[in-house]
């Protein structure tokens, strides 16, 4: 028996900042889409993350504080996947997250780049994020070292992807996941709104970094490695036939073409136990 009137005082331990290289990541990973996924069971896998797909280290402080934006309509299937390869990824990372899926309302033509801009706004609106992932809902890293997190330069995360070989397909390649800074994403007035219909506004996004003097980062080719979940070119994400000339344009085109000039309506936004969705109107192309 503690005599009375001993209290000590509770000890609140300063958390110490997270570890450059987190301790326990596990390197290549094993990705297969052949058994079935349901929410559900993402849930019950994933019971620390928390309201709208948030998730904070609970053993360490993380420098920076991450959105990831993913541009969405009608992939609920490649959703499921992708929450159930990434929540646990994440964690491991050590990364200080909140998971954002911009749903385009209608059937207009789909407009990537422009909902990517969306995300970074509301994301923002939500939380006060330092850095910004931008990935497409079907694309999984197949290594656990490439870090969701922020870099000096602008970074392009998905480099190796099984569909190219496990190579980059060319040079200026910016397709499919890709991670900005705040400052950097503003440097380049965001992204272009102007895209409408499936390529070409990767291309430009690349073209705004190098014309601002930035250059793009890479993981090492071993790591950066994905795999993409097999489909069909979706309804109305037709291949955009203006895309070859506006890629010529980028340095006119981005001072009044980006974040600085965006518009859109917001229907939706709601916070599911793995994810935040935003439903949004964005318009139809001239
Ligand atoms: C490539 C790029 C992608 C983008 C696109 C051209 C890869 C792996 N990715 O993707 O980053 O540059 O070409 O625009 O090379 N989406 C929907 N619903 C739709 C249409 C698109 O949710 O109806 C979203 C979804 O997140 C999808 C992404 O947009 O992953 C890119 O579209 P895609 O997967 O059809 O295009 P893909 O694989 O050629
Ligand atoms: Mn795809």
């Amino acid at each position: 028996i503690r005599p009375e009137g001993n209290h000590t005082p509770p000890t609140t331990k300063p958390i110490p900042p997270c570890p450059e290289i987190p301790p326990g990541l596990v390197g290549r990973l094993l990705i297969e889409f052949a058994s079935q996924m349901t929410m559900e069971r993402v849930q019950k896998e994933n019971p620390n993350v928390t309201e709208g797909g948030k998730y904070t280290p609970p053993d360490c402080r993380a420098k920076q504080k991450v959105a990831i934006i993913i541009p969405f309509r009608h992939r609920d299937n490649h959703l499921k996947y992708w929450l159930h390869y990434l929540h646990p990824i994440l964690r491991r990372q050590k990364i200080d997250y909140g998971i954002y899926i911009i749903t385009q309302l209608g059937e207009e033509t789909f407009n990537r780049a422009k909902l990517l801009n969306v995300g970074y706004t509301e994301a923002l609106k939500d939380a006060e994020y330092d850095c910004f992932i931008f990935s497409d809902v079907d694309l999984i890293p197949m290594d656990d070292r490439n870090l969701y997190h922020c870099y000096d330069q602008p970074r392009h995360f998905a480099i190796a992807m099984d569909k190219f070989g496990f190579r980059l397909p060319y040079a200026g390649y910016f397709g499919g996941v890709s991670g900005l800074s705040k400052k950097q994403f503003l440097k380049i007035n965001g992204f272009p709104n102007e895209y409408w219909g499936w390529g070409g506004e990767d291309d430009d996004i690349y073209n705004r970094i190098t014309l601002n003097g930035m250059k793009v980062v890479r993981p090492d080719v071993r790591i950066g490695r994905y795999r993409m979940i097999k489909h069909e070119r979706d309804k109305h994400n037709e291949p955009n036939p203006q895309r070859f000339n506006k890629i010529q344009n980028t340095k006119n085109t981005m001072k009044r073409d980006g974040i600085s000039t965006l518009t859109y309506r917001v229907l939706q936004f709601k916070k599911y136990p793995l994810y935040t969705n935003i439903s949004v109107e964005i318009g139809k192309p001239p």
